[in-house]
């Protein structure tokens, strides 16, 4: 059995999303960030840098438990166990280990820093650099547009992998990060194809949080 700890956040969801897409077994043990649980010293042990989400395989390699955190980590980890979603052929495997280091690095920072940036300005506080991430973010957008331009039908060609899932949950943030996804009609095409498959809608609400974020 896996235990995932997370919230349905932008990377939490890349681990939830994956053990959905790959029909695996687990248990969801929800962490409360606001209540800063993910901070506590058990936690700690798990993931020292104190951020979700964390998986612990107990049947990890060599029949032993296993404890894996970083998303991007966590992605290759389950690909790798069950065979699935990262290509073997060298040519596909490149083009998917390129667009899931640009996922986890800045699709996922640069997205990151928006959100907090808009959290501080709606809650009253100074958030003097959402401009500069904003700015950065449509490069990103850009980016993401302009490699789909060659009529592929997923990150990395056309077969669905991993370097979806990294991108998508932070995506699936774009009205959150004042985005006008209609900008760029190749993404938005890969979005609503994504957003359509069955495990990532399950993957989405795992562990379920209810207010529409
Ligand atoms: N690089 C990490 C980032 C993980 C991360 O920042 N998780 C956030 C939720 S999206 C978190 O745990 N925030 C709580 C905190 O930083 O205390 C990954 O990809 O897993």
């Amino acid at each position: 059995m896996i235990v995932l700890y997370s919230k349905a956040t932008g990377n939490g969801r890349k681990a939830s999303i994956m053990l959905e897409e790959c029909g695996l077994g687990y248990r969801v043990r929800p962490l409360d960030l606001d209540a800063r649980e993910q901070k506590q010293p058990w936690f700690l042990t798990l993931n020292p840098q104190g951020r979700i989400p964390v998986i612990v395989d107990e049947d990890g390699p060599g029949g032993k438990p296993v404890t894996v955190f970083e998303s991007g980590a966590i992605l290759v980890y389950l690909a790798e166990k069950t065979g699935k979603l990262l290509p073997t052929v060298p040519r596909e495997r490149a083009e998917t280990m390129k667009w899931l280091m640009y996922a986890t690095s800045h699709v996922t920072f640069t997205g990151m820093q928006v959100h907090w940036q808009v959290r501080l300005r709606d809650g009253g506080k100074p958030a003097a650099l959402l401009d500069v991430w904003k700015e950065e973010n449509e490069r990103v957008y850009g980016a993401l547009e302009l490699g789909l331009a060659d009529g592929r039908r997923f990150m990395a060609g056309d077969s669905f992998t991993i370097a979806d899932i990294a991108a998508y949950p932070w995506i699936y943030r774009w009205r959150f990060q004042e985005i006008a996804l209609g900008d760029y009609p190749n993404l938005e095409a890969w979005f609503n194809r994504v957003g359509q498959r069955p495990g990532v809608r399950r993957g989405l609400d795992v562990p379920p949080r209810g207010d529409g974020m």
